[in-house]
């Protein structure tokens, strides 16, 4: 299993955009395009309705070597054999977390300012989400953060944990999310509503990888 510091594109397959008939296609085509990590994202569904969906999610993530995330929900997380769980600043205690899940589970938390990010990295977080950048759809009326933290968070935070930047990225502002600072992003949207999300997903991370810093 390829471990998370080793991503540098982060998918999500997020059933706001996807039909959940489409989820295990997108999630092969994201697989295909390179993204390093995957996470389900499912603000509508419960959790028990997404278990056979998480474990099809979970055995194509083991047949790439990539670790699969469940967002949200520890004991969908634990049932599926997810290789990780991402938790937003509201979803509780990451060591009570850490209790449900099995040894060497990675557990992400989403920060939006350089304190949060480096609470995150206090309370044990494997690695953290690091926006919105720009206003999002996926995240309607959640304020935007700007570019202008990044750097702070990369230089203290990222040196230890993998920063993942997050929220209305696209390659129309990946040089400029770069030129700030950002080494590893999220991109949800702009993946899932391409008409080839694997080859936009082959693009976006060879700009991350071809970077300079
Ligand atoms: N957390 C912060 S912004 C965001 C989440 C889940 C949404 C990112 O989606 P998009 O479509 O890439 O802006
Ligand atoms: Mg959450």
């Amino acid at each position: 299993m390829v471990g998370i510091s080793d991503a540098f594109l982060y998918g999500i397959v997020d059933l706001g955009y996807v039909d959940k008939s489409q989820a295990v296609g997108m999630a092969r085509s994201l697989l295909d395009g390179g993204v390093g990590v995957l996470q389900l994202r499912a603000k509508a569904h419960q959790p028990d309705a997404l278990l056979p969906l998480a474990i099809l999610l979970r055995e194509a993530c083991d047949e790439f070597s990539i670790p699969f995330v469940v967002n949200d929900h520890v004991n969908l997380a634990r049932d599926c054999r997810a290789h990780g769980l991402h938790l937003g600043q509201d979803d509780g205690n990451l060591l009570a977390a850490r209790e449900i899940l099995e040894d060497g589970v990675i557990i992400g938390r989403s920060t939006h300012s350089v304190e949060q990010a480096r609470s995150a990295l206090e309370e044990g977080a494997d690695y953290i989400g690091f926006g919105p950048l720009f206003p999002t759809p996926t995240k309607e009326g959640r304020p935007a953060i700007g570019l202008s933290n990044i750097s702070e968070v990369q230089s203290t935070v990222g040196s230890k944990i993998p920063v993942f930047c997050i929220g209305g990225i696209k390659p129309v502002n990946l040089d400029e999310v770069i030129a700030a600072g950002a080494r590893r992003c999220v991109v949800v949207s702009h993946l899932l509503q391409a008409d080839s999300p694997k080859e936009e997903a082959s693009l976006i991370l060879s700009t991350l990888i071809n970077q300079s810093h």
